[in-house]
């Protein structure tokens, strides 16, 4: 048996059962829980379908849609059999429509626009009832033409009845999503398979939120992923059991050991391990261009030479062609393809236009003396180097950009290495954990409440 296994009863403690009364909670940091109010023996909820400016990086605010001004949308929760009346109210400027991906419900609940349901028109509102039989890590997302890469899901949790054996002491849960933003716009171009900015929970790292779990916990953690790839996602430090997918909690039986699980699209998958290693260790999808920040081949040297077309507009950047072939001289470097006289002269130029004294990003040019690299300095010396290596310790690091209690205590310079669709999950000794919560409670009685919708409380029963 996988150590992920074993029953939760580290450090001496030893906790109570929980009750069908009282669900853990999932936590899904940076997104908002979703209130609701009872109507009878209804648990109602208002979704908004509305533009959202959502700040996803520091200083890096684009516009997406979303829900109830987040994206992904609030978090809904509901127990097992529970009857639930979904308000959704579309304040897009196009229509919109919902659907309740997985859910064993009415069709005409589906949200299928034009075959379950008229779409709802801007300003529209359609309200969504439907009896929940179903336990599990669901989601809702639009299914309207690609709303969904513009931002629109949310995660919706279904507590079972019976509870999960063995109980988790921490329960998360984590949205994948991925926009193609050009450094110089705010709106994702949703046609776009560049995707430059992969997000968690919509922040990209390292504004992502570390997941803060105590020595011994049994930790659970659901996966999903609404894009256009698919995200292995690697823990360091533990290996975990898959225990549920889309479709629900799987049998104990089929958990296999892993410290990678592949969560396609549309797909949820639910980890669980037991923190057994102190430490922090990342958890991140191990793509490698999805474990970076603003990827694009319109920035650096290539974008500088004279008579370059890379630069010039979004077409081009983006691969789009209008005019001549893609490997064509004029195309090729802008493509980031190695061919014709473009990118030749591109090999003699170093991808750093800061560092590597007495060579600037014009001396690649052909027929200027190009200043010989000395490869004992860096790998931006090196000439052609395909990366930007000047990602290299705490010069770049922002940990006072992306400060907040569950970033205390990190490594220093920590933040110089994190992009893109990572976090950490921080296996902590009591005190250490202790304090970040003290420190959680602190900030949380700082911030004003925000309600979305006066008189509706969150609260578990
Ligand atoms: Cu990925």
């Amino acid at each position: 048996m996988s150590h992920g296994m074993q029953e939760t009863k580290m450090n001496g403690k030893k906790q109570p059962e929980r009750g069908h009364a009282s669900p853990l909670p999932v936590e899904t940091s940076d997104v908002p829980q979703l209130p609701w109010r009872m109507d009878g023996n209804v648990k109602e909820f208002h979704l908004i379908a509305e533009p959202v400016k959502q700040e996803i990086f520091p200083g890096r605010v684009v516009d997406l849609w979303g829900y109830n001004g987040s994206a992904p949308g609030p978090t809904i929760q509901v127990n097992q059999g529970d009857r639930v009346r979904i308000i959704v109210d579309n304040h897009l400027p196009e229509a919109t429509s919902m659907h309740w991906h997985g859910f064993e419900i009415p069709n005409e609940m589906d949200g299928a626009p034009g075959s379950s349901q008229d779409p709802i028109p801007p300003g529209g509102r359609f309200v969504y009832e439907f009896t929940l039989h179903q336990e599990g890590t669901y989601f809702y997302h639009s299914h309207m033409a690609m709303q969904e890469m513009m931002g629109m899901i949310g995660a919706f949790i279904m507590h079972p009845k019976e509870p999960y054996k063995p109980r988790a002491d921490k329960d998360f849960a984590i949205i994948m999503q991925e926009y193609a933003i050009l450094s110089n716009i705010k709106v994702p171009n949703s046609m776009n398979m560049e995707f430059n900015w992969l997000t968690f929970n919509g922040k990209a790292g390292p504004a992502t939120t570390p997941l803060i779990v105590r020595h011994g916990d049994r930790v659970r953690v659901r996966l999903i992923n609404l894009g256009m790839d698919h995200h292995p996602i690697h823990l360091h430090g533990h290996t975990f059991v898959v225990t549920g997918t889309e479709g629900g909690r799987q049998p104990q039986s089929t958990w296999g050991p892993g410290n990678t699980v592949l969560v396609g699209v549309a797909q949820a998958r639910d980890i669980e391990f037991v923190a057994t290693n102190p430490g922090d260790w990342m958890l991140h999808c191990h793509l490698p261009h999805h474990m970076m920040n603003q990827m694009s081949s319109t920035v650096g040297p290539m974008s500088r030479r004279p008579g370059m077309p890379t630069g010039e507009g979004m077409e081009e950047g983006m691969g789009i062609l209008r005019q001549g072939s893609a490997t064509s001289d004029e195309n090729g470097p802008s493509l980031g393809r190695g061919m014709g006289v473009g990118s030749t002269a591109e090999q003699t130029i170093s991808n750093s236009p800061l560092k590597g004294e007495g060579q600037t990003p014009h001396e690649g040019m052909p027929g200027m003396q190009m200043a010989q690299p000395d490869v004992s300095k860096d790998a931006n010396s090196v000439p052609g180097f395909p990366q930007d290596a000047l990602m290299e310790g705490p010069a770049m690091a922002m940990d006072q950009m992306v400060e907040k209690p569950e970033n205390f205590g990190l490594r220093p310079g920590w933040s110089g290495f994190m992009a893109g669709m990572m976090t950490f999950v921080r296996v902590l000794p009591p005190d250490k954990y202790d304090h970040i919560m003290e420190l959680r409670k602190k900030q949380e009685g700082n911030k004003p409440m925000k309600m979305d919708m006066p008189g509706m409380e969150h609260k578990h029963e």
